[in-house]
């Protein structure tokens, strides 16, 4: 059996006893998939040194072997900060506005992914799968293949794919979308991503689009198709029945004192739409004066990329709002927004959201979005609670039974959020079981095997069904 080779910019393999924390779910999918086909996990070490040296430091888990480097200040500050962060990933979060385009990001960028592409190069074995994830490494499989690499190599992007009007603001992204065509395989979560590729091919490659998933462009075909993420629902079932879970169930219960819980967590990332839903709930309190003080909101989100200025922008504008709206509706026995910026344990995380009889999750766009799956995996089967969900989030492909809104408008947030109170419990138990059909069937290990069965050259079963 082949190995399997999994690129990404940082490396999440399992590590010694009380270091790094509690693992997502994408981390032990791919774990589990590494161990299946043995092979290695590939990436950034997180650390910078004065000179880049590639040297690579080995590391055995758990069963999975992680291979790390170190990178340079320079490359963290262009690569990392830069393209990724504060062009590319404002850009395919639709948010052009914010999109910086500075020559040296995209040099830095290109430089680390030849210097991925060198040091990677000498590890992988010709029958070797290999698999790269997301936007930080988009040019590497066309790299891999300049050093004479022939093997099987698939894409996936975590993130939306944007509409074609939006990617040609992007200075050479001719160059970009050409070099993805390395790859024998392209993934998204969503047909709407895959169709703003599809669409970018056609208008400003001249490519051409089969109904079976084979692009063509020029001489060259490529694979791309829709897979939808989702979690590890087994472990995260396990997660919320742990006695931890039910420990933080109980705090958060016992603090709530008989209202409502309203919850939201996220990265502190203005793709995410914190201050909409923010003002969609104040909103609420608003209309609805007769629930002031029987429900609040839970909104936990710890910060990220702290060293990006529109990140701390964002960091500063919430912490204001929620103050203000803090300020303007509490009482002396209650406050309407508990915000906290912490990350907590998988355990913590299920047990608060069964506390909760209602999750927020309405990010302004994303590209799948684990945490509306989390929160359904978590509820009790016997009294659920409600599901609030953005349109414009890849996971409202699946879940058509949760409450869909779009997130930019703070009356449908208020009118959903009142929808969600009074749902009688008939309703929310069909609703509920519907949606958790969905995120348990269609699981991370579902989605790793459809991804790697494709890589591997086979039609997966739902290619076939739709086929
Ligand atoms: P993210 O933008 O990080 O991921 P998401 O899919 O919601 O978004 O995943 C976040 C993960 O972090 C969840 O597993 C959640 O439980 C965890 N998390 C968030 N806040 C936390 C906290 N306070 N404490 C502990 N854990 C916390 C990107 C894309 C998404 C896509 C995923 C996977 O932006 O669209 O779904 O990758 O492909």
């Amino acid at each position: 059996m082949s190995r399997l080779i999994v690129i990404s910019n940082r490396v999440a393999a399992p590590k010694p006893d009380g270091e790094g924390g509690a693992q997502g779910g994408l981390a032990v999918a791919l774990s589990a998939a590494l161990r299946e086909y043995r092979g290695l996990w590939f990436g950034w070490s997180g650390n910078r040194i004065d000179e880049f040296t590639g040297k690579i430091d080995f590391q055995r888990h758990d069963g999975v072997t992680s291979a790390t480097i170190d990178l340079e200040e320079q490359d963290v500050e262009e690569y990392y900060n830069g393209y990724a962060n504060r062009t590319l990933w404002p850009l395919f979060h639709y948010r052009i506005d914010l999109a910086e385009y500075v020559r040296s990001f995209g040099a830095g960028y290109e430089r680390v992914n030849e210097r991925f592409a060198d040091t990677v190069t000498p590890l992988i074995d010709p029958d070797d799968l290999v698999w790269i994830h997301d936007y930080h490494l988009i040019p590497l499989g066309a790299q891999l293949r300049q050093r004479g690499l022939r093997n099987r190599m698939g894409f996936f992007l975590h993130i939306p794919w944007p509409p074609a009007r939006l990617l040609t603001s992007l200075p050479a992204h001719e160059h970009l979308v050409l070099s993805l065509l390395a790859y024998d395989v392209i993934g998204f979560h969503t047909k709407e991503w895959l169709e703003s590729f599809q669409n970018y091919v056609e208008r400003e490659l001249g490519g051409h689009c089969e109904p079976d998933g084979t692009i063509h462009v020029g001489e060259r075909s490529v694979h791309a198709a829709a897979y939808p993420i989702g979690i590890d629902y087994k472990e995260f079932r396990e997660a919320a029945e742990s006695e931890a879970a039910q420990e933080a169930f109980e705090r958060l219960r016992k603090s709530a004192d008989g209202r409502g819980t309203i919850i939201g967590v996220d990265r502190l990332d203005y793709s995410k739409g914190l201050e909409e839903r923010f003002l969609g709930y104040r909103r609420f309190l608003e209309d609805h004066e007769d629930w002031q003080g029987e429900v609040f909101l839970l909104q936990i989100a710890p910060p990220s990329r702290g060293e990006v200025h529109t990140y701390e922008k964002i960091r500063e504008s919430l912490d204001e709002l929620s103050g203000r709206i803090n300020g303007e509706f509490a009482a002396v026995d209650w406050v309407p927004i508990r915000y906290v910026n912490q990350g907590y344990g998988r355990e913590d995380l299920a047990g608060f959201y069964r506390a909760s009889q209602i999750a927020l999750v309405t990010p302004l766009r994303d590209g799948m979005n684990l945490v509306a799956k989390e929160y359904v995996a978590a509820q009790d089967p016997e009294d659920p609670g409600v599901l609030i969900l953005s349109r414009f989030a890849g996971a409202a492909l699946q879940l058509t039974d949760a409450l869909l809104v779009n997130p930019y408008s703070k009356e449908e947030i208020s009118d959903a959020i009142k929808q969600a109170l009074d749902m009688p419990r008939e309703e929310r138990i069909r609703r509920w079981r519907s949606m958790n059909e969905v995120v348990k069937q269609e699981d991370v290990v579902w989605w790793r095997r459809n991804f790697v069965a494709a890589l591997q050259g086979e039609a997966t079963q739902d290619e076939r069904a739709a086929g």
